[in-house]
């Protein structure tokens, strides 16, 4: 790539695997599955696909526990199938993003079995493990999936490997410069194979305060959430350096972190122009309900000009660092879009679910789409804790009722916050399977596919769908696109407390974007002024007024 920063111009689509398409019969998507589908994705517009791991897995923790960095497991295909997607890819205009999930691995990992074989192994010094004499766990350290973030080596009394999320996911110990030579050689490897870049999995957690203490509990566990110690911590600044200069710099590959933690003053250094990662997720805007992203739990109150706030300050920060974000509403750690920024179940519309993609969309930087967020899909309730497949989802379950909430009230916390709910499969069609798959799918198809799905959609120029695709359409166009990915933003204030609306400004030109984000008609004292380039609702053209989550962009 001859352009430092080419990535600017990408529409970026997430596959989750196991949920896009069946493609022989077992139920469970795999890469032929996505090979098969790629016309669909540049109807879209897309331009690069990133995939959820799809490595040798034992799949505890549906692969970000890999096994075997350089092999792709048999459920989802074969390398030759990898190999032959990057290719048809290409041929459709798309790139290849891979995820790249190097805090952790699989206790099934070779480098793990080693380990825990021979205390003397080099492998030891691979992972983290400590010995205490009282018996007792190093610290209070909480992991992301709940209990302890250590567990007792077996046949070794007092000896403890320490894992950030499951038992079965230990991390790896960045401090060794032989492990992370062994993960440099792997990322290069998969660069030299043709792949745009990588999605960098939980990165700022490889750094863990070399004093392991504890802190004071903050839940009736008597644990503490272990990210004070081991996010963003000094010191990862190194490892991350180090990381870009050895793999990613040398390929000017795209690489997203999955960056929280990075406060503004930080910016710079880590998305700057020689920043360490070329864009982070904006996370700021993910998590208006919740205060700790691990504990569903525990609840904020907010508003639609809170969330506007958050949505209109992270973007200045990010500007000010001359840096991009990768802007999502969804991906498959979290609810759908539509069920959790949209707080009346009564109003989760295609009209609502058209709003939420204007608001975002057009924002400084790269827009990314989750599956079926194109398509408006929702949350699926689920009635018993027993049909839920996702460990967070079963630890935040007992984590509720431990802390004095009703069965019934911690299912309905996990059904609004279960992973789940982005992982049901994909809705080609109305039919059975959804078109996924001919087979009873690995996790239950949503119960809403009639009229939320691919076929239907594409029928009615008003789906959520025909939204999307115009959406993505009006802003590649190279009449507006620089301005969308570099222009300055400035909130519209004052029109309504329920509106959320923006200028974006380059070279004199300035377009703005007026969502209503409420159930009702707003009327504008001042008639919105100019061309209609995009209109949810095209029965209202008159500007002296919204209808309910009617968004316009107007040049
Ligand atoms: O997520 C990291 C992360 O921050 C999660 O622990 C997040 O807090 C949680 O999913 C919210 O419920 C990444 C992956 O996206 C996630 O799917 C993996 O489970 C996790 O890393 C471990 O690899
Ligand atoms: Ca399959």
């Amino acid at each position: 790539h001859t352009n430092k920063r080419w990535w600017k111009n990408e529409v970026i689509y997430q596959v989750y695997p196991r949920s896009f398409q069946d493609s022989n019969g077992d139920g469970i998507g795999d890469i032929n599955g996505i090979t098969s589908r790629l016309d669909y994705l540049q109807s879209l517009g897309i331009t690069t696909i990133w995939l959820s791991p799809v490595y040798k897995s034992p799949m505890f923790d549906m692969g970000y526990d890999i096994a075997d960095y350089q092999k792709i497991d048999p459920i989802f295909g074969t390398m030759k199938d990898l190999d032959n997607l990057i290719v048809k890819a290409k041929q459709h205009g798309m790139k290849i993003l891979m995820d790249l999930v190097v805090n952790h691995t699989s206790d099934q990992c070779p480098w793990f079995q080693e380990a825990l074989k021979d205390p003397k192994s080099k492998y030891r010094n691979y992972y983290i493990f400590k010995h205490t004499d009282n018996g007792k766990a190093p610290n209070n350290w909480r992991s992301a999936f709940g209990g302890s973030t250590w567990s007792k080596v077996p046949n070794e009394p007092g000896t403890y490997y320490f894992h950030n999320f499951a038992p079965k996911q230990p991390d790896l110990n960045w401090e060794n410069p032989e492990l992370r030579q062994a993960i440099y050689k792997i990322i290069n490897w998969w660069l030299d194979k043709g792949i745009a870049g990588f999605r960098l999995d939980a990165i700022m957690q490889l750094k863990k305060d070399q004093d392991f203490a504890s802190l004071p509990a903050d839940d009736v566990d008597g644990l503490v959430n272990g990210e004070k110690k081991d996010l963003n911590r000094p010191g990862i600044e190194k490892f991350l350096s180090e990381l870009k200069q050895s793999t990613f710099a040398k390929y000017n590959a795209l690489t997203i972190g999955e960056a929280y933690g990075v406060p503004a003053k930080d910016m710079p250094r880590y998305i700057g122009p020689d920043g360490y990662f070329s864009m982070i997720f904006n996370f700021d805007i993910m998590n208006p309900d919740i205060p700790d992203v691990n504990r569903w739990y525990i609840k904020n109150k907010w508003s639609t000009a809170d969330w506007a706030k958050t949505i209109f300050d992270s973007q200045h920060a990010v500007q000010k660092a001359h840096a991009y974000f990768t802007n999502i509403i969804e991906n498959h750690d979290q609810p759908r879009a539509v069920s959790k920024f949209i707080q009346n179940p009564k109003d989760r519309t295609p009209e609502s679910a058209k709003a939420l993609a204007a608001v975002y969309f057009l924002l400084p930087g790269v827009p990314l789409i989750f599956e079926g967020q194109e398509l408006g899909m929702k949350n699926f309730k689920r009635h018993s804790i027993s049909e839920f497949n996702d460990l967070s989802s079963i630890n935040n379950y007992h984590m509720a009722i431990k802390n004095g909430y009703t069965k019934e009230q911690a299912l309905q916390f996990v059904n609004e916050r279960s992973r789940d709910n982005g992982r049901v499969p994909m809705q080609w069609d109305g039919s059975k399977y959804g078109g996924f798959s001919d087979h009873k799918p690995w996790l239950e198809m949503g119960n809403d596919r009639e009229g939320i799905n691919v076929k239907d959609e594409e029928k009615d120029p008003n789906s959520v769908l025909n939204f999307y695709r115009r959406l993505v359409r009006y802003r590649q166009n190279d009449r507006v696109r620089k301005l969308f990915i570099d222009g300055s933003i400035e909130q519209i204030k004052g029109l309504s407390k329920d509106i959320i609306a923006y200028t974006r400004t380059l070279d004199g030109k300035t377009i703005k974007v007026i969502v209503n984000f409420s159930n009702h008609t707003i009327k504008l004292d001042q008639p919105i002024k100019g061309k209609i380039e995009l209109n949810s609702n095209p029965k209202n053209e008159d500007l002296s007024q919204l209808m309910p989550f009617q968004a316009v962009v107007v040049e």
